[in-house]
Order: structure tokens, then C-alpha cells, then sequence
């Protein structure tokens, strides 16, 4: 398979529409099945898709290419939640158009079968040598959806303001007089945790630290995720620990597609206050 793609994305929460028509594909990561022949050259990278360029010479370097095989597949992390409203392909022109006709489009927030068992966004039957092919889904296919904002928050206690659930407002103000942070008393292992109310497979847990209410405070912070109560949910298997996040920051944290329905975030052994700005959890249900 040889081909050029952009998709054009609106996210989810944008409160204006500044960012519609945004390539977003250019700030998203490819992949594919395999790469065909010589890795050291520059023809065939997954990464070649997202360029930027149509050139449509392969030989010019700026197209994918697997090797022939079964089920051949490329696929595009967006990185973040987003209804994709278009998506843009273009075809090899140097040979072998033909190569693309059947190809199937699929979007989604599973990489169950490397993301293929997706849904069916489309089939393309054909596209002329050189040419670029636009779809266009009027109502838009959502991708990997932040599960936190619908999930139930708590924490080892309460100082001032800081209720557990500002973590999973939606909002990353990390001004603490904002009201958009959590904050517990000063404790020994001071938690927060998020029910996700049943399984789910976990990919990624993002944190935002606040940006004036001491950020140093966070740094040694557990992420904490498994389906057990004891000890809180503390116990559970540990995802990343946090080194530091810098003021005002957010990190990822690859938590490998594991299967469960607590995360927590801990700090343990010692007195400290916990703060959490926000916590974004990127999973998939477990039906
Ligand atoms: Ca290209
Ligand atoms: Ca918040």
C-alpha cells in the first residue's frame, strides 16, 4: 500500500470554531504493519504520510510503503480527543495506483487488532494516480475519549476549597484560586482516586500541576491503577511514578492498555499535600 494522508479535525471541547480545518495529522504520530525494504533509506516510513508534502514520487521520499502482505494496515494517534470531520488521502503517482482500491478507513478509540476492528469510517474504491481523495463525516467520528470527566473522584481529605472532583472539571487552570485544583490536608500518603465505575482498558493518564500552589509538592507522586480497594486503591499496581511536572505543566503517562477500574495518584512516605489540577484518563470501556 502506497499512499499520502491528512485528516482535518475539530476537538471535542473547542469553544470556538478557530481550529476547524486544522491538519491535525501533521502534530499526530504514524505507525504501520511494516516498512518496506531498506529502513535506512528515506522512501516507505509510516512518518512520510504526515509530512506535509504531496509530493506523490515515491522515490522522492515523502510516501509510506509496507511490504506485501496480508491485511497491511498505517495508523494515526492523534494524541489527544478529537471528532475528525474530514480526512484527506493521496495516491502514489509513479506506479501502482491500483494498490490502494478497497482500502478501508477506520477510526476509533480501541487498538484492539492494531486499531483495525475500529468502526468503518469508509472504503475507498479507487483514486487516479497523483490524486487526493477528501471524505468528509458531516456529524464527525469520535476518537479516544477522555473517561475521567465521567468518572467519580476522591481524595484522603479536604483542605479549603480543593474538592477531589476539580481534577475532572474539564478545566487545567493550574491558578489555584481559580477553583479548578484539588488540595488535601497535609498528610502522610495523601491519595486521590478516580472510579471509573467499571473496567476499563487505560492507555494514557495525563496530569496537570498547578501553577502556584508549590508544584514541588507533586514530585514522587505515584500513578496507581487495578481494580482492588485495599489500602484505598493504593496498593494496586503501579503505572509511572511522577519525578516532577513542571509549574502550571501537564505530563502523559503510558499505562499500556491495562485492564481496570481504579487510578489513583499517591504521594508515598511522606507528610505532604496532594494537588492535582487535572486528571485526564484516555480509555476504552470493557463491555
Ligand atoms: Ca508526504
Ligand atoms: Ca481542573
Amino acid at each position: 500500500m502506497y499512499f499520502l494522508l491528512w485528516i482535518l479535525a475539530m476537538p471535542i471541547f473547542s469553544d470556538s470554531t478557530k481550529d476547524e480545518g486544522r491538519n491535525l495529522a501533521l502534530y499526530g504520530k504514524a505507525t504501520q504493519s511494516d516498512l518496506v525494504k531498506n529502513p535506512w533509506a528515506a522512501e516507505g516510513h509510516a512518518s512520510n504520510a504526515i509530512d506535509g508534502n504531496r509530493d506523490t514520487d515515491f522515490y522522492h521520499g515523502s510516501c509510506t510503503a509496507t511490504e506485501e502482505e496480508e491485511n497491511p494496515w498505517w495508523r494515526l494517534d492523534l494524541l489527544d480527543v478529537y471528532v475528525v470531520t474530514s480526512m484527506t488521502i493521496t495516491n502514489r503517482k509513479d506506479c501502482c495506483s491500483e494498490r490502494l482500491d478497497g482500502a478501508e478507513i477506520h477510526i476509533g478509540k480501541s487498538l484492539h487488532n492494531n486499531g483495525n476492528n475500529n468502526p468503518l469510517a469508509a472504503r475507498i474504491s479507487s483514486i487516479p494516480a497523483g490524486r487526493s481523495l477528501t471524505l468528509k463525516w458531516k456529524k464527525g467520528i469520535p476518537g479516544r475519549v477522555n473517561v475521567a470527566l465521567k468518572s467519580r473522584a476522591t481524595q484522603s481529605s479536604l483542605y479549603g476549597n480543593g474538592f477531589a472532583f476539580n481534577a475532572v472539571d474539564g478545566n487545567k487552570d493550574g491558578v489555584y484560586g481559580h477553583g479548578s485544583c484539588t488540595h488535601t490536608q497535609q498528610e502522610i500518603n495523601p491519595w486521590w482516586r478516580l472510579d471509573l465505575l467499571k473496567k476499563h482498558k487505560v492507555f494514557t493518564v495525563v496530569i496537570t500541576n498547578t501553577l502556584d500552589s508549590i508544584p514541588e509538592r507533586l514530585n514522587g507522586a505515584e500513578i496507581r491503577i487495578g481494580s482492588s480497594l485495599d489500602n484505598n486503591g493504593n496498593n494496586n499496581p503501579r503505572c509511572a511514578v511522577i519525578s516532577s511536572i513542571a509549574a502550571g505543566f501537564s505530563s502523559t503517562f503510558d499505562c499500556e492498555g491495562i485492564e481496570e477500574r481504579y487510578v489513583n495518584v499517591v504521594i508515598p512516605g511522606r507528610k505532604e499535600y496532594l494537588t492535582l489540577c487535572e486528571v485526564e484518563v484516555y480509555a476504552s470501556p470493557l463491555d
